[in-house]
């Protein structure tokens, strides 16, 4: 019998992860990098209007070591917005001072392990609502990855029951309400979309909540026996005027 766990699909989410060439950037005559950054806040400006309208969001976050300079994250309805927003970025001046690093596609999740039986219409519910098409705080920190569920041998995630993957989802869903308040987190699926199954996203105002919580749900069996990671990123806000000084000299 089929088991699969029966998921609701929200926005679709684009990470896009750039290095900056900062040896060109340098070279650059000041004015032309002064119209170069203000024709790129001017596109994240565009951006924001979208989040102020609910019809999308986004997020833009340096990202701190050497995978990457910043990260934008992108959620819009259909997979084609996200791709002209992201071939609008690459037509930007500023995006010819940049190298790709590494990206992220997805689709926002909710998946139905915890939720109560109900006649109603999820996608009505505005508790639902709220999380698949979610409004991004503006947190100090990011912190994003992928991974996926292990398929190897006795620990198969894919092999398990529905009732016990439910009763393994139950512990890890306690584990992260008791973040409530401090860490948010997007769960957006990428089966068929990237290189793994799941991409998270955490937000927190205290980066080391991030540490704690993952620690945490490594001891649990969702995680300890089922979870593959990928890379980690980890990012501090770049909002108001650090949009732009971010890329002065
Ligand atoms: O949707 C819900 O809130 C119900 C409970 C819940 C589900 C179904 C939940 C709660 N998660 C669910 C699904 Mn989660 N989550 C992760 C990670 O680093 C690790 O070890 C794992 C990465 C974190 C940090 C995290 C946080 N979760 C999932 C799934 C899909 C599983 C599937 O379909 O097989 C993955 C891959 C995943 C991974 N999870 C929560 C959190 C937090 C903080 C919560 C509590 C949310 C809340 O109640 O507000």
């Amino acid at each position: 019998m089929n088991e699969a766990a029966i998921t609701l699909d929200g926005w679709y989410v684009l990470h896009d992860f750039r290095q900056m060439d900062w040896t060109s950037w340098k070279q650059v005559d000041p004015e032309l990098r002064k119209e170069a950054t203000d024709e790129f806040v001017a596109f994240l400006d565009e951006l924001q209007q979208a989040d102020d309208a609910k019809t999308g969001a986004h997020a833009f976050y340096t990202i701190v070591g050497q995978k990457a300079d910043f990260m934008l994250m992108t959620l819009r309805p259909t997979m084609d917005e996200l791709q002209e927003l992201e071939a609008r970025f690459n037509k930007l001046t500023i995006a010819e001072f940049t190298i790709p690093a590494y990206s992220y596609v997805s689709v926002v999740e909710l998946s139905n392990y915890l939720s109560a039986d109900s006649n109603e219409d999820p996608y009505q519910n505005a508790h639902v609502r709220a999380r698949l098409y979610p409004e991004l705080q503006r947190s100090q920190y990011i912190c994003f990855y992928p991974m996926d569920k292990r398929r190897d041998g006795n620990d198969n995630w894919y092999m398990l029951p529905m009732d016990q993957r439910k009763e393994l989802m139950r512990s890890h869903g306690l584990i992260g309400r008791s973040y409530a308040g401090k860490v948010k987190q997007i769960i957006s699926g990428s089966i068929g979309f990237d290189d793994f199954e799941w991409g998270v996203t955490l937000f927190s105002d205290d980066v080391l909540q991030f540490k704690k919580l993952i620690y945490e749900m490594r001891f649990d069996e969702v995680s300890a026996r089922y979870a593959d990671f990928g890379s980690f990123f980890t990012g501090t806000i770049l909002a108001g005027e650090k949009r732009e000084t971010f890329f002065n000299l």
